[in-house]
């Protein structure tokens, strides 16, 4: 017999997605660099379906069945590199390698143009849902040529999540490093999504002063309506856990300090290359940052801050409210940020994503799974080309109509001296996109001044330069 499918690299995420692949029927070669952990998934899951255990990368690669599709699930970076270096001279025209890791687009995009020489598909393949995704269903991103997804697509989606209309959370993103770039993006705004959500936390403790259990409450309350998330859902969960060993809040004996592994700054980094305004990711990454330097926070314990004035019981049941208007308004700014830098990347590198398509496939499996995705999807499902979800009728309606909330909660912030980097930056982008006349006109006045760089004028076409040093006289560039 032969296998439909072989994983290599059995940790966490490698043995799961395995598991998932033998559960729905499929016979699955297995191989890793480390044997022990080969025949430990097949002593320790053996009943759950057909596996062909491996040692060797030859034993491996001739177990698959022809064209082969072999899944690296390695750590991203150099060990991805090796693995295919391995394995590469193995297969022969027409098979698939399909990387599940967290690779940078760019490595996606460097590895298919490599492996097409040698016409083997290259599938960078964004997986998202944790180690539980991977075994009970993940939201899979899976780029590449549309040869591979016709040949591998039927499998994705048998393994992949089921949104809550039974549709499989798995769609072809698009060629290349289409798929690993979206999976960049959801990263990114998975960190916004925190930060956000942080940031409530933070207000409805220091401002209405409510205890974590209290604001458990208030977030499962959340929960049942437009905000309803895997995530809010995880924070009721955190916020309730009390610590065993000190009967104190869980939330109170974790040092406050942020870490991250990578994909949320690559957003960031890919954004400002491309020149979209990521404002609330960036906000998220940066905060994260802010929270690790523990001396520059000592340092500066001392500097003035307002008089904390707590809410009275009665004004603080009304902030809880305004609070979950700014969370909502502050998320769809994310989002419409996050789906900006997707249409963004895929007119640079011609991708053609669907983005009401990367959307559905969201709603179900991977971290940032919720309700307001479907209303995402609807917003592109009604219009392709729309210019940002904002310019959607239904979103700038409820946008419209948080708005005085959203203010409000950031004038308590403010008074009150509680950071709020993300809300406060989802609104400046929000009056921004609104706002008649930017003083971006005057940003042009200075670079003219001091570098000759030259502006255009509102009432005639040209670039023009004014003499600044001279009789300030107006020339045509
Ligand atoms: P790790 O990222 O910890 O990688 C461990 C695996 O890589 C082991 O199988 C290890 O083999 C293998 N490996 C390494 Br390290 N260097 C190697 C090399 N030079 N040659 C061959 N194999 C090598 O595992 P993970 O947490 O399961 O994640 C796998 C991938 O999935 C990563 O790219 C990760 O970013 C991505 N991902 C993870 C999550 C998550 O929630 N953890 C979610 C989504 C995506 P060994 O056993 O011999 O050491």
């Amino acid at each position: 017999t032969s296998a439909q499918i072989g994983v290599t690299g059995l940790a966490v995420m490698g043995r799961n997605l395995a598991r998932n692949f033998a559960r729905n029927g499929y016979t699955v070669a297995l191989h890793n660099r480390t044997a022990a952990k080969t025949r430990a998934l097949v002593e320790e899951f053996g009943d759950e379906g057909e596996f062909i255990a491996t040692e060797t990368a030859k034993d491996f690669v001739a177990a698959l069945e022809r064209p082969r599709r072999l899944v690296i699930m390695v750590k991203a970076g150099e060990p991805t590199d090796a693995v295919i270096k391995e394995f590469a001279p193995l297969m022969e025209p027409g098979d698939m390698i399909i990387d599940g890791g967290n690779a940078h687009f760019a490595d996606t995009r460097r590895r298919e143009r490599e492996l097409r020489e040698q016409d083997i598909h290259f599938v960078g393949t964004g997986v998202s849902g944790g180690e539980e995704g991977a075994l009970l269903g993940p939201s899979i991103m899976p780029g590449g040529s549309p040869e591979s997804y016709a040949s591998l697509g039927p499998m994705l989606e048998k393994i992949s999540a089921k949104a809550e209309d039974g549709a499989p959370c798995v769609t072809h993103v698009g060629p290349d490093g289409a798929g690993h770039f979206v999976k960049m993006v959801h990263n990114g705004i998975e960190y916004a999504d925190m930060q956000l959500i942080a940031e409530a936390y933070q207000l409805l403790r220091d401002v209405a002063g409510y205890s974590p259990a209290q604001i458990a409450d208030i977030f499962r309350t959340w929960n049942t309506g437009r905000l309803d998330s895997y995530l809010i859902e995880i924070t009721a969960e955190v916020l309730k856990h009390v610590d065993a060993a000190t009967g104190k809040p869980f939330v109170d004996v974790v040092q406050d300090q942020a870490e991250q592994k990578g994909t949320g700054r690559w957003t960031v980094q890919i954004a400002l290359d491309l020149g979209v305004p990521v404002s609330g990711i960036a906000e998220a990454v940066f905060a994260r940052s802010l929270s690790g330097h523990t001396e520059l926070r000592a340092a500066s314990k001392d500097l003035a801050g307002p008089t904390a004035r707590p809410l009275g019981e009665a004004e603080a049941g009304a902030f809880a409210d305004q609070v979950e208007q700014a969370l909502y308004a502050s998320k769809i700014v994310s989002y419409t940020q996050g789906f900006h830098e997707v249409a963004a990347g895929s007119e640079e590198y011609g991708w053609d994503i669907d983005l009401g398509a990367v959307a559905a496939i969201w709603r179900g499996g991977c971290i940032i799974r919720a309700a307001f995705l479907d209303r995402i999807r609807a917003a592109y499902d009604t219009r392709a080309d729309l210019p940002s979800l904002l310019s959607d009728k239904t979103f700038a309606q409820e946008i419209g109509a948080a708005q005085d909330d959203w203010r409000a909660v950031l004038v308590a912030a403010t008074r009150q001296g509680v950071p709020t980097p993300g809300f406060s930056a989802a609104l400046a982008y929000y009056d921004a996109l609104r706002a008649d006349r930017l003083p971006a006109a005057l940003t042009q006045g200075q670079r003219d001044f001091f570098g000759a760089h030259t502006y255009r004028r509102t009432d005639r076409e040209g670039s023009f330069h004014t003499l600044w040093g001279a009789d300030r006289s107006e020339v045509q560039a």
